[in-house]
Protein backbone atom coordinates (compact mmCIF):
# COMPACT_ATOMS: atom_id res chain seq x y z
CA UNK A 1 0.00 0.00 0.00
CA UNK A 2 1.34 3.25 -0.80
CA UNK A 3 1.39 5.71 2.58
CA UNK A 4 1.31 9.44 2.17
CA UNK A 5 3.67 11.67 3.86
CA UNK A 6 3.18 15.35 4.74
CA UNK A 7 6.71 16.87 3.68
CA UNK A 8 6.39 20.64 3.56
CA UNK A 9 4.14 23.31 5.49
CA UNK A 10 3.86 26.56 4.58
CA UNK A 11 1.86 29.81 6.34
CA UNK A 12 1.25 33.27 5.11
CA UNK A 13 0.65 35.52 7.55
CA UNK A 14 -0.68 39.21 6.81
CA UNK A 15 1.56 41.92 7.96
CA UNK A 16 -0.77 43.75 10.01
CA UNK A 17 -1.72 43.39 13.30
CA UNK A 18 -4.40 44.97 15.86
CA UNK A 19 -3.63 44.03 19.35
CA UNK A 20 -7.00 44.20 21.90
CA UNK A 21 -6.22 47.62 23.31
CA UNK A 22 -6.55 48.81 19.67
CA UNK A 23 -9.67 46.56 18.88
CA UNK A 24 -11.60 47.58 22.20
CA UNK A 25 -10.90 51.23 21.65
CA UNK A 26 -12.50 51.11 18.25
CA UNK A 27 -15.45 49.02 19.15
CA UNK A 28 -16.10 51.15 22.38
CA UNK A 29 -16.12 54.34 20.29
CA UNK A 30 -18.88 52.30 18.24
CA UNK A 31 -20.55 51.70 21.23
CA UNK A 32 -20.63 55.41 22.01
CA UNK A 33 -21.84 56.68 18.56
CA UNK A 34 -24.40 54.48 18.51
CA UNK A 35 -25.78 54.83 22.12
CA UNK A 36 -25.67 58.62 21.39
CA UNK A 37 -27.48 58.13 18.14
CA UNK A 38 -30.18 56.18 19.85
CA UNK A 39 -29.99 57.94 23.43
CA UNK A 40 -34.33 58.87 23.19
CA UNK A 41 -34.94 55.36 22.38
CA UNK A 42 -32.93 54.35 24.98
CA UNK A 43 -33.89 56.25 27.79
CA UNK A 44 -37.75 55.40 26.21
CA UNK A 45 -36.74 51.73 26.98
CA UNK A 46 -37.53 50.74 23.55
CA UNK A 47 -33.65 50.21 22.63
CA UNK A 48 -31.29 48.71 24.96
CA UNK A 49 -27.51 50.44 25.25
CA UNK A 50 -24.70 48.63 23.91
CA UNK A 51 -21.80 47.91 26.57
CA UNK A 52 -18.10 48.61 25.80
CA UNK A 53 -15.92 45.75 25.04
CA UNK A 54 -12.90 45.21 27.34
CA UNK A 55 -9.24 43.89 26.59
CA UNK A 56 -8.77 42.09 30.14
CA UNK A 57 -12.10 40.20 29.70
CA UNK A 58 -11.14 38.82 25.61
CA UNK A 59 -7.48 37.86 27.11
CA UNK A 60 -9.03 36.24 29.92
CA UNK A 61 -12.22 34.39 28.27
CA UNK A 62 -10.50 33.51 25.25
CA UNK A 63 -6.20 33.50 25.50
CA UNK A 64 -6.18 35.87 22.31
CA UNK A 65 -3.96 39.20 23.08
CA UNK A 66 -3.64 40.10 18.76
CA UNK A 67 -4.60 38.96 15.21
CA UNK A 68 -3.13 39.15 12.02
CA UNK A 69 -5.68 40.63 9.13
CA UNK A 70 -5.65 41.82 5.84
CA UNK A 71 -7.00 45.35 6.37
CA UNK A 72 -6.20 47.45 9.57
CA UNK A 73 -7.90 50.24 8.94
CA UNK A 74 -11.10 49.71 7.61
CA UNK A 75 -11.84 47.36 10.91
CA UNK A 76 -10.54 49.85 12.92
CA UNK A 77 -12.81 53.07 12.13
CA UNK A 78 -16.03 53.06 14.49
CA UNK A 79 -18.01 54.19 11.04
CA UNK A 80 -17.07 51.09 8.79
CA UNK A 81 -15.90 47.66 11.33
CA UNK A 82 -15.20 45.74 8.58
CA UNK A 83 -11.79 45.44 6.17
CA UNK A 84 -11.12 47.35 3.24
CA UNK A 85 -10.54 44.84 0.69
CA UNK A 86 -11.26 46.46 -2.65
CA UNK A 87 -12.01 44.43 -6.09
CA UNK A 88 -10.15 42.95 -8.01
CA UNK A 89 -10.55 42.48 -12.07
CA UNK A 90 -11.33 39.42 -13.57
CA UNK A 91 -7.98 39.34 -14.68
CA UNK A 92 -6.06 40.07 -11.73
CA UNK A 93 -5.28 36.98 -8.98
CA UNK A 94 -8.14 36.89 -5.95
CA UNK A 95 -6.91 37.86 -2.34
CA UNK A 96 -7.38 34.38 -1.58
CA UNK A 97 -5.11 33.25 -4.47
CA UNK A 98 -2.23 35.59 -3.46
CA UNK A 99 -2.04 33.89 0.14
CA UNK A 100 -2.91 30.70 -1.30
CA UNK A 101 0.34 31.45 -3.31
CA UNK A 102 2.38 32.14 -0.73
CA UNK A 103 1.81 29.73 1.36
CA UNK A 104 1.85 26.50 -1.18
CA UNK A 105 5.45 28.21 -2.08
CA UNK A 106 6.76 28.07 1.14
CA UNK A 107 5.13 24.23 1.47
CA UNK A 108 7.16 23.09 -1.85
CA UNK A 109 10.43 25.04 -0.83
CA UNK A 110 10.38 23.52 2.19
CA UNK A 111 9.84 20.15 0.74
CA UNK A 112 12.17 20.56 -1.87
CA UNK A 113 9.52 19.84 -4.51
CA UNK A 114 8.45 22.36 -7.48
CA UNK A 115 4.68 22.70 -9.21
CA UNK A 116 5.50 19.72 -11.19
CA UNK A 117 6.13 17.23 -8.75
CA UNK A 118 2.20 17.93 -7.61
CA UNK A 119 -1.01 16.97 -8.67
CA UNK A 120 -3.68 18.69 -7.53
CA UNK A 121 -4.36 21.29 -5.29
CA UNK A 122 -7.27 21.55 -2.76
CA UNK A 123 -8.08 24.77 -1.41
CA UNK A 124 -9.99 24.19 2.00
CA UNK A 125 -11.34 26.72 4.14
CA UNK A 126 -14.88 28.45 6.02
CA UNK A 127 -15.20 31.21 3.45
CA UNK A 128 -14.92 31.15 -0.29
CA UNK A 129 -14.40 34.81 -1.88
CA UNK A 130 -17.14 33.72 -4.78
CA UNK A 131 -18.35 30.40 -6.02
CA UNK A 132 -16.70 30.22 -9.36
CA UNK A 133 -14.50 29.37 -10.64
CA UNK A 134 -12.80 27.68 -7.97
CA UNK A 135 -10.14 29.30 -5.83
CA UNK A 136 -8.54 25.85 -6.00
CA UNK A 137 -8.38 26.26 -10.14
CA UNK A 138 -7.18 29.42 -9.90
CA UNK A 139 -4.09 28.67 -7.26
CA UNK A 140 -3.38 25.93 -9.47
CA UNK A 141 -3.08 27.92 -12.74
CA UNK A 142 -1.13 30.59 -10.66
CA UNK A 143 1.56 27.65 -9.32
CA UNK A 144 1.51 25.92 -12.81
CA UNK A 145 0.21 22.50 -11.77
CA UNK A 146 -1.06 20.42 -14.07
CA UNK A 147 -3.68 17.71 -12.84
CA UNK A 148 -6.60 18.75 -10.79
CA UNK A 149 -8.23 21.41 -8.15
CA UNK A 150 -11.47 21.85 -5.97
CA UNK A 151 -13.15 23.96 -3.12
CA UNK A 152 -14.27 22.10 -0.10
CA UNK A 153 -15.59 23.92 2.93
CA UNK A 154 -16.19 22.05 6.78
CA UNK A 155 -15.23 25.58 8.58
CA UNK A 156 -12.91 25.34 10.79
CA UNK A 157 -12.05 21.57 10.22
CA UNK A 158 -11.79 22.51 6.66
CA UNK A 159 -7.85 21.61 6.29
CA UNK A 160 -8.33 18.32 8.32
CA UNK A 161 -11.23 17.25 6.05
CA UNK A 162 -8.83 18.18 3.21
CA UNK A 163 -5.98 16.48 4.54
CA UNK A 164 -8.02 13.20 4.19
CA UNK A 165 -8.93 14.00 0.74
CA UNK A 166 -5.37 14.12 0.02
CA UNK A 167 -4.04 11.19 2.06
CA UNK A 168 -7.00 9.38 -0.20
CA UNK A 169 -6.09 11.10 -3.54
CA UNK A 170 -1.78 9.86 -2.86
CA UNK A 171 -2.96 6.17 -1.15
CA UNK A 172 -5.33 5.59 -4.23
CA UNK A 173 -2.90 6.40 -7.05
CA UNK A 174 -4.81 9.35 -8.33
CA UNK A 175 -2.07 12.01 -7.12
CA UNK A 176 1.62 11.94 -6.48
CA UNK A 177 1.25 14.77 -4.44
CA UNK A 178 -1.27 17.19 -3.28
CA UNK A 179 -1.50 20.82 -1.85
CA UNK A 180 -3.80 21.36 0.80
CA UNK A 181 -4.79 25.54 1.14
CA UNK A 182 -6.67 26.95 3.23
CA UNK A 183 -6.92 30.93 3.31
CA UNK A 184 -8.64 32.26 6.16
CA UNK A 185 -9.99 35.67 5.58
CA UNK A 186 -12.13 35.45 8.59
CA UNK A 187 -12.20 39.32 9.28
CA UNK A 188 -14.33 39.63 6.12
CA UNK A 189 -17.10 37.58 8.03
CA UNK A 190 -16.83 38.93 11.52
CA UNK A 191 -19.21 41.31 12.88
CA UNK A 192 -17.17 43.94 14.62
CA UNK A 193 -19.87 45.39 15.87
CA UNK A 194 -20.88 42.44 18.11
CA UNK A 195 -19.46 42.58 21.61
CA UNK A 196 -19.57 38.98 22.30
CA UNK A 197 -17.38 37.57 19.01
CA UNK A 198 -15.42 40.86 17.44
CA UNK A 199 -12.31 39.73 18.78
CA UNK A 200 -12.56 36.00 18.18
CA UNK A 201 -10.89 35.88 14.81
CA UNK A 202 -7.64 36.82 12.56
CA UNK A 203 -6.23 36.01 8.92
CA UNK A 204 -3.74 33.78 7.99
CA UNK A 205 -2.95 31.13 5.16
CA UNK A 206 -1.58 27.41 5.66
CA UNK A 207 -0.43 25.21 3.13
CA UNK A 208 0.42 21.29 3.52
CA UNK A 209 1.74 19.43 0.59
CA UNK A 210 1.16 15.53 1.17
CA UNK A 211 3.11 13.18 -0.98
CA UNK A 212 3.53 9.40 -1.66
CA UNK A 213 6.15 7.93 0.81
CA UNK A 214 8.44 6.58 -2.21
CA UNK A 215 9.37 10.61 -3.60
CA UNK A 216 9.85 11.53 -0.25
CA UNK A 217 13.74 11.31 1.08
CA UNK A 218 13.75 8.32 4.36
CA UNK A 219 14.36 10.57 6.97
CA UNK A 220 12.23 13.36 5.76
CA UNK A 221 8.67 14.47 6.86
CA UNK A 222 5.71 13.27 8.82
CA UNK A 223 4.28 9.75 7.94
CA UNK A 224 0.34 9.41 8.56
CA UNK A 225 -0.45 7.05 10.34
CA UNK A 226 -4.60 8.26 10.07
CA UNK A 227 -6.88 10.40 9.87
CA UNK A 228 -10.31 10.12 11.71
CA UNK A 229 -13.19 12.75 10.50
CA UNK A 230 -16.56 13.50 12.80
CA UNK A 231 -19.83 15.48 12.12
CA UNK A 232 -22.91 16.39 14.22
CA UNK A 233 -25.04 18.75 12.79
CA UNK A 234 -25.56 21.68 15.79
CA UNK A 235 -27.05 25.14 15.16
CA UNK A 236 -24.77 26.76 17.88
CA UNK A 237 -22.03 27.89 15.10
CA UNK A 238 -24.00 29.83 11.82
CA UNK A 239 -22.85 31.63 8.82
CA UNK A 240 -26.55 32.20 6.64
CA UNK A 241 -24.54 33.94 4.40
CA UNK A 242 -25.62 32.44 0.95
CA UNK A 243 -26.78 32.36 -2.60
CA UNK A 244 -30.34 32.39 -2.26
CA UNK A 245 -30.63 35.63 0.45
CA UNK A 246 -30.95 37.92 -2.60
CA UNK A 247 -34.18 35.71 -3.36
CA UNK A 248 -36.33 36.51 -0.25
CA UNK A 249 -38.81 39.52 -0.23
CA UNK A 250 -39.18 39.86 3.54
CA UNK A 251 -35.52 41.52 3.97
CA UNK A 252 -34.76 39.10 6.44
CA UNK A 253 -32.61 37.92 3.88
CA UNK A 254 -31.07 41.07 2.90
CA UNK A 255 -29.81 41.99 6.70
CA UNK A 256 -25.60 41.35 6.38
CA UNK A 257 -25.30 37.41 7.04
CA UNK A 258 -22.15 37.35 9.47
CA UNK A 259 -20.45 34.76 11.87
CA UNK A 260 -22.81 34.34 14.81
CA UNK A 261 -22.35 31.58 17.92
CA UNK A 262 -23.36 30.34 21.41
CA UNK A 263 -19.51 30.26 22.33
CA UNK A 264 -20.57 28.72 25.88
CA UNK A 265 -22.36 26.02 24.58
CA UNK A 266 -20.15 25.24 22.28
CA UNK A 267 -17.73 25.66 24.58
CA UNK A 268 -19.16 22.49 26.62
CA UNK A 269 -20.27 19.95 24.16
CA UNK A 270 -17.37 20.67 21.51
CA UNK A 271 -14.61 19.40 24.19
CA UNK A 272 -15.70 16.56 25.57
CA UNK A 273 -16.57 15.53 21.73
CA UNK A 274 -12.53 16.21 20.95
CA UNK A 275 -11.32 14.65 23.74
CA UNK A 276 -13.40 11.35 22.85
CA UNK A 277 -13.00 11.59 19.21
CA UNK A 278 -8.83 11.19 19.58
CA UNK A 279 -8.73 8.85 22.45
CA UNK A 280 -10.97 6.57 20.10
CA UNK A 281 -8.58 7.42 17.35
CA UNK A 282 -5.56 6.97 18.68
CA UNK A 283 -7.11 3.31 20.15
CA UNK A 284 -7.78 2.57 16.65
CA UNK A 285 -4.35 2.98 15.82
CA UNK A 286 -2.92 0.97 18.35
CA UNK A 287 -1.48 3.95 20.01
CA UNK A 288 -2.18 5.66 23.84
CA UNK A 289 -2.79 8.92 24.87
CA UNK A 290 0.68 8.67 26.89
CA UNK A 291 2.92 8.00 23.66
CA UNK A 292 2.16 11.70 22.04
CA UNK A 293 4.41 13.95 22.06
CA UNK A 294 2.39 16.68 20.58
CA UNK A 295 -1.20 18.18 19.94
CA UNK A 296 -1.50 20.31 17.50
CA UNK A 297 -5.12 21.70 18.56
CA UNK A 298 -7.40 24.01 16.53
CA UNK A 299 -7.06 27.51 17.89
CA UNK A 300 -10.33 29.18 18.89
CA UNK A 301 -10.00 28.96 23.03
CA UNK A 302 -7.06 28.42 25.59
CA UNK A 303 -8.83 26.97 28.45
CA UNK A 304 -11.24 25.18 25.88
CA UNK A 305 -7.80 23.52 24.75
CA UNK A 306 -6.22 23.04 28.30
CA UNK A 307 -9.63 20.81 28.60
CA UNK A 308 -9.04 18.97 25.87
CA UNK A 309 -5.52 18.49 26.46
CA UNK A 310 -6.31 17.32 30.10
CA UNK A 311 -9.01 14.88 29.18
CA UNK A 312 -6.95 13.44 26.87
CA UNK A 313 -4.20 12.81 28.59
CA UNK A 314 -5.41 12.69 32.20
CA UNK A 315 -3.68 15.60 33.60
CA UNK A 316 -2.03 18.70 32.39
CA UNK A 317 -0.33 19.33 29.09
CA UNK A 318 2.94 21.28 29.31
CA UNK A 319 2.28 24.12 26.59
CA UNK A 320 5.79 21.87 24.84
CA UNK A 321 3.11 19.51 24.77
CA UNK A 322 0.07 21.34 23.12
CA UNK A 323 1.33 24.44 21.57
CA UNK A 324 -0.47 27.87 21.61
CA UNK A 325 -0.93 30.16 18.57
CA UNK A 326 -4.13 31.59 19.53
CA UNK A 327 -2.91 34.51 21.52
CA UNK A 328 -0.63 35.51 18.32
CA UNK A 329 -3.26 35.26 16.06
CA UNK A 330 -6.40 34.71 17.40
CA UNK A 331 -8.97 31.88 15.88
CA UNK A 332 -8.12 31.47 11.83
CA UNK A 333 -10.51 28.95 11.78
CA UNK A 334 -9.20 25.90 9.77
CA UNK A 335 -5.39 27.19 9.25
CA UNK A 336 -5.34 27.44 13.62
CA UNK A 337 -4.03 23.99 14.00
CA UNK A 338 -1.82 23.79 10.51
CA UNK A 339 -0.59 26.97 11.86
CA UNK A 340 0.73 25.20 15.24
CA UNK A 341 2.01 22.46 13.68
CA UNK A 342 4.04 24.40 11.22
CA UNK A 343 5.45 26.20 13.85
CA UNK A 344 6.04 23.91 16.41
CA UNK A 345 6.85 20.47 14.39
CA UNK A 346 10.78 20.81 13.42
CA UNK A 347 11.80 19.65 17.02
CA UNK A 348 10.50 16.51 17.04
CA UNK A 349 12.62 13.42 16.54
CA UNK A 350 12.30 10.82 14.55
CA UNK A 351 9.16 8.04 15.92
CA UNK A 352 7.56 11.20 17.78
CA UNK A 353 3.77 10.81 17.32
CA UNK A 354 1.25 13.73 17.46
CA UNK A 355 -2.14 14.41 16.54
CA UNK A 356 -3.53 17.55 14.45
CA UNK A 357 -6.98 18.19 15.62
CA UNK A 358 -9.31 20.74 14.35
CA UNK A 359 -13.05 21.60 16.06
CA UNK A 360 -15.40 23.82 14.97
CA UNK A 361 -18.56 24.72 13.11
CA UNK A 362 -21.24 21.76 11.94
CA UNK A 363 -20.26 20.47 14.64
CA UNK A 364 -17.00 19.33 12.55
CA UNK A 365 -13.79 17.66 14.07
CA UNK A 366 -10.85 15.92 12.07
CA UNK A 367 -8.05 14.22 13.95
CA UNK A 368 -4.86 13.53 11.81
CA UNK A 369 -2.24 11.15 13.47
CA UNK A 370 1.70 11.70 12.40
CA UNK A 371 4.62 10.41 13.06
CA UNK A 372 8.09 11.95 12.56
CA UNK A 373 10.15 9.62 9.85
N1 LIG B 1 -16.04 42.52 26.91
C1 LIG B 1 -16.44 42.48 28.19
N2 LIG B 1 -17.34 41.60 28.68
C2 LIG B 1 -17.89 40.74 27.78
C3 LIG B 1 -17.54 40.74 26.42
C4 LIG B 1 -16.58 41.67 25.99
N3 LIG B 1 -16.16 41.73 24.72
N4 LIG B 1 -18.23 39.78 25.78
C5 LIG B 1 -19.00 39.19 26.71
N5 LIG B 1 -18.81 39.76 27.91
C6 LIG B 1 -19.47 39.45 29.18
C7 LIG B 1 -20.86 38.87 28.98
O1 LIG B 1 -21.81 39.90 28.90
C8 LIG B 1 -21.02 38.03 30.23
O2 LIG B 1 -21.41 38.87 31.29
P1 LIG B 1 -22.42 38.35 32.44
O3 LIG B 1 -21.72 37.19 33.10
O4 LIG B 1 -22.58 39.54 33.31
O5 LIG B 1 -23.67 37.92 31.72
C9 LIG B 1 -19.62 37.53 30.54
O6 LIG B 1 -18.73 38.41 29.84
C10 LIG B 1 -19.38 36.10 30.08
O7 LIG B 1 -19.82 35.96 28.71
P2 LIG B 1 -19.77 34.58 27.95
O8 LIG B 1 -20.42 33.52 28.78
O9 LIG B 1 -20.25 34.77 26.54
O10 LIG B 1 -18.17 34.38 27.91
P3 LIG B 1 -17.34 33.05 27.82
O11 LIG B 1 -16.54 32.90 29.05
O12 LIG B 1 -18.13 31.88 27.36
O13 LIG B 1 -16.30 33.43 26.64
C11 LIG B 1 -15.98 32.95 24.31
C12 LIG B 1 -16.77 33.73 25.35
C13 LIG B 1 -14.54 33.45 24.38
C14 LIG B 1 -16.56 33.23 22.95
C15 LIG B 1 -16.00 31.45 24.63
O14 LIG B 1 -17.31 31.02 24.91
C16 LIG B 1 -15.44 30.58 23.53
O15 LIG B 1 -14.37 30.81 23.00
N6 LIG B 1 -16.13 29.48 23.20
C17 LIG B 1 -15.66 28.52 22.20
C18 LIG B 1 -16.12 28.98 20.89
C19 LIG B 1 -15.55 28.21 19.75
O16 LIG B 1 -14.67 27.41 19.85
N7 LIG B 1 -16.08 28.50 18.60
C20 LIG B 1 -15.62 27.96 17.39
C21 LIG B 1 -16.16 28.86 16.35
S1 LIG B 1 -15.28 28.97 14.93
C22 LIG B 1 -15.88 27.89 13.72
O17 LIG B 1 -15.99 26.75 13.85
C23 LIG B 1 -16.35 28.40 12.44
C24 LIG B 1 -15.58 29.53 12.03
C25 LIG B 1 -15.83 29.94 10.67
C26 LIG B 1 -15.07 31.18 10.36
C27 LIG B 1 -15.94 32.37 10.36
C28 LIG B 1 -15.21 33.65 10.12
C29 LIG B 1 -15.86 34.83 10.79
Amino acid sequence: MIKAIISGTGLYTPPAIISNDELVATFNQYVDLHNAEHADAIARGEQTALEHSSSAFIEKASGIKRRHVIDKEGILDPKRMKPNIPDRANDQPSVQCDMAVAACREALQQAGKTADDVDAVIVACSNLQRAYPAVSIEVQNALGVQGFAYDMNVACSSATFGLQAAVNSVENGTARAVLVVSPEICSGHLNFGDRNSHFIFGDACTAILVEREDAVAPAAGFEILGTNLKTLYSNAIRNNFGFLNRADDSGIGQLDKLFVQQGRKVFKEVSPLVADTIQNHLQSLGLTPGQLRRMWLHQANLSMNHLIARRVLGRDATEDEAPVILDEYANTSSAGSIIAFHLNKDDLVPGDVGVICSFGAGYSIGSVVVRRR
